[in-house]
């Protein structure tokens, strides 16, 4: 009885041993996993597509703004409001050539001021008082970029479309340039001008 338990432990043992040398440790999903590779591989095309090193986060999409009605907007100048803090509304509008849009000092310590090289060449510049509304009509056509002076570095900016978009190229590598200086809200400006 004795030597026939002990046969039959044997056995077991015997079968342990050979099941451990006939496959590597665990199964083969097992094997599987460690085996694939870690993500995928991107090549890019050119050098002018490769992703830099530190990529910058995709910027999400605006949903587009279409044209506003009639010749005379209101932006409002708020601490805060559906998009954020310190924060133009609507910060994004198109108008018609000749039309003026009305900036309101809704809340106070704000001004709206038209940014140096973010406007349509030969078009007028601005720059109103803090806590101030002031009134712009708008002659030349293509994008306006403009700020809050004091709250500038939180992105506080907005843009205005007039008739085409015509000089929308240069306004989009200003904007990048811009970036750097935003130490909250850095995709604001993209968002931005993703809407139009
Ligand atoms: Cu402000």
């Amino acid at each position: 009885m004795r030597r026939l338990v002990f046969s039959v432990s044997g056995l077991a043992l015997a079968l342990v041993v050979f099941t451990v040398n006939a496959v590597p440790p665990g199964t083969n999903a097992e094997i599987r996993e460690r085996l694939k590779p870690f993500g995928t591989v991107k090549r890019s095309l050119s050098k002018e597509t490769e992703p830099s090193v530190a990529a910058a986060p995709v910027v999400v999409q605006m949903e587009k703004v279409s044209l506003s009605e009639g010749s005379e907007h209101e932006v409002k100048m708020l601490n805060s409001g559906p998009g954020g803090s310190m924060i133009f509304e609507p910060a994004v509008i198109k108008v018609s050539v000749g039309d003026t849009v009305h900036f309101k000092a809704t809340d106070l310590a704000h001004n709206s001021a038209s940014i140096a090289g973010m406007i349509p060449d030969g078009a007028d510049s601005w720059a109103g008082q803090l806590s101030q509304d002031i009134s712009v009509t708008l002659d030349k056509e293509g994008v306006y970029v403009y700020q809050c002076d004091p709250h500038v570095v939180m992105a506080m900016v907005g843009v205005i479309q007039v008739g085409d978009p015509v000089n929308m190229s240069e306004i989009e590598e200003a904007a990048q340039n811009m970036k750097a200086s935003f130490a909250m809200n850095t995709q604001r400006l993209e968002q931005y001008l993703s809407a139009l």
